[in-house]
């Protein structure tokens, strides 16, 4: 599954990092870049939910018009535990999933359904025959054409699954090599202490759920805009 779209012509298009339940933060941070939900966008690069306060939260933003996301491998984790594998709801827990058992059947089976249809990457095109990626961990042989095809024809070989959504190699590395049929490609999944760029590949989690911070970035003029969690602000105030 890819999801395609074109520039937005109308407003602004922002990508965020890894939220993981840090919604309220989310809000603020919003609020902070003037975000129009009447003509804006909003890109999410996976892992909504998980270890974080709020990840019921999820299901309200994701029924939003102008917010789309790519699945992370929390949310991966998140629908192999629904359906069944006692694993993955070992693993899920483990990983600050407990939130989703917590919740009343319906909104369980809410949650499976909506991350069922997350897509793997999304492509936004600027109509100049340039692109912007979305992937939640990294795009397999660096050849996101590739990966587009494999996801459109339903051939794209598990292994390359699992670097979509779990690869830290080039994020371990330092750099990992250009990633070609993109002009950038957004990723999140391996926490950094500022959106880092290695070659065309630029990561956007800041780690919020850890006291960092949660990363905003336009991808119309490529400005960055961060909030530091509340906790680390709330360390800031009583330390002063
Ligand atoms: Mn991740």
């Amino acid at each position: 599954m890819i999801l395609k779209l074109q520039r937005n012509t109308q407003g602004r298009d922002w990508a965020v990092g890894d939220i993981h339940g840090c919604f309220r933060q989310l809000s603020r941070l919003l609020k902070m870049a003037a975000f129009n939900p009447t003509c804006d966008r909003l890109f999410s690069v996976g892992d909504m939910v998980d270890r974080g306060a709020d990840s019921a939260a999820v299901l309200e933003w994701l029924t939003q018009p102008w917010f789309h996301a790519v699945r992370g491998n929390h949310e991966q984790l998140a629908i192999d535990s629904l359906l069944g594998d006692k694993q993955a709801e070992i693993r899920h827990v483990n990983n600050g999933g407990s939130w989703l058992l917590a919740l009343p059947t319906a909104q369980r089976l809410a949650c499976l359904a909506a991350f069922q249809r997350l897509p793997y990457a999304i492509e936004i095109a600027d109509g100049a025959g340039g692109k912007i990626g979305v992937v939640h961990a990294d795009c397999p042989d660096n050849d996101w054409d590739a990966l587009v095809a494999g996801l459109e024809n339903g051939t794209l070989p598990d292994a390359s699954r699992n670097t979509a959504l779990w690869s830290r190699e080039r994020a371990r590395n330092g750099r990992g090599g250009v990633v070609s049929g993109v002009e950038l490609l957004l990723v999140g999944h391996t926490p950094q202490t500022s959106a880092t760029r290695f070659d065309n590949v630029l990561n956007l989690d800041t780690g919020a759920v850890y006291g960092g911070k949660l990363t905003l970035f336009c991808l119309n003029d490529f400005v960055e805009l961060s909030l530091p969690s509340e906790e680390h602000g709330l360390m800031e105030f009583q330390l002063h």
